[in-house]
């Protein structure tokens, strides 16, 4: 099939929705009315971690990207202060989208412009100007809905390259009984990080993936979802349905949507938690760490039921 992803991405543009100056994009979605509504959602005090470890065994395989190194420095050994007192310390070396993480609205581009047209030279070695995660810090929490993908298809992952389509999604919510309502963060469950989890396979994992297809951008965009999030690497399917492209859907959903892409999240205690008890909606909290002009940062997401 033949896409043309900038004229879809004119399609659905929201830029100047909320306004010439935003740089928060579809997060505006999650109004304090719908941030009320996800917190009525918590019945059972049940919390679910959906990060991923930040540690060496992670899926980064190297290159630009490797996975977290921490170092101590200090231990508490070899301390003299006056009285008992002993500390620890420790730094963190990782890229920020190492493991779980927030692409905020700065981390991709096209045609020299991103976000709301903001120029793309506004991105350089000090950071980003615009539309930098940080610009997130009130966000990103409200109702969470999981659409277990892989359990619609019954197998334990879907294969990388494989693609999912809008009926993909309306027939995961059918099945579980479950509405996508405006300003939701949409979980979305392939299986890729359970087939790494069982094969501790990091080339593999980021060699390709099953995800989104370019059509589902048009399907978010009419559900006026808030922020969608995975548990593959990317969102979008690898290789994906533009030959020449290497991720068009990123370039459609944060570029032109002004869409925050959550990566590299664990899905599988609350997806079968879901399946249990037949409840797929929850509240979601996953703020962003603040990080002054970056482009995107780790994450600590919880669900909770
Ligand atoms: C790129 O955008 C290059 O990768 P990711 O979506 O994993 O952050």
């Amino acid at each position: 099939m033949t896409y043309d992803f900038r004229e879809i991405g004119k399609t659905l543009s929201n830029w100047g929705r909320w306004g010439t100056d935003d740089e928060r994009g579809t997060v505006n979605l999650i109004t304090p009315e719908r941030v009320v509504h996800a917190s009525s959602l918590v019945k059972r005090g049940a919390i679910f971690d959906l990060g991923i470890p930040f540690d060496g065994n992670g899926p980064q395989t190297g290159g630009s990207r490797i996975n977290p190194v921490r170092l101590m420095s200090e231990t508490g050994h070899d301390q003299h202060y006056p009285g008992a007192f002993h500390y620890a310390d420790d730094y963190v070396f990782m890229p920020l989208q190492s493991a779980s993480q927030w692409d905020g609205l700065a981390h991709v581009f096209y045609d020299e412009q991103m976000y709301n047209g903001f120029p793309s030279s506004d991105v350089g070695p000090h950071g980003a100007k615009h539309c930098s995660i940080d610009k997130m810090a009130k966000g990103i929490l409200g109702r969470g809905v999981l659409l277990d993908i892989a359990r619609l298809r019954g197998v334990d992952w879907l294969q990388a390259g494989e693609v999912i389509t809008p009926d993909d999604l309306d027939a995961a919510a059918e099945r579980q009984g479950v509405e996508i309502l405006p300003g939701d963060i949409l979980l979305f469950r392939t299986g890729w990080r359970t087939k790494f989890v069982r094969d501790a396979d990091a080339k593999g994992f980021m060699e390709g993936e099953p995800g989104l297809g370019l059509a589902c951008c048009e399907w978010l965009h009419r559900h006026d979802v808030a922020v969608v999030a995975s548990d593959n690497w990317a969102i979008e399917a690898l290789p994906g349905e533009v030959d020449t492209e290497l991720l068009p859907v990123h370039m459609v959903l944060i570029r032109d949507m002004g869409m925050t892409l959550g990566e590299i999240l664990d899905f599988d205690e609350l997806a079968a938690d879901c399946e249990a008890d037949g409840v797929w909606e929850f509240l979601l909290a996953a703020p962003p760490i603040k990080f002054t002009a970056a482009v995107g940062s780790p994450i600590n997401p919880l669900a909770i039921k």
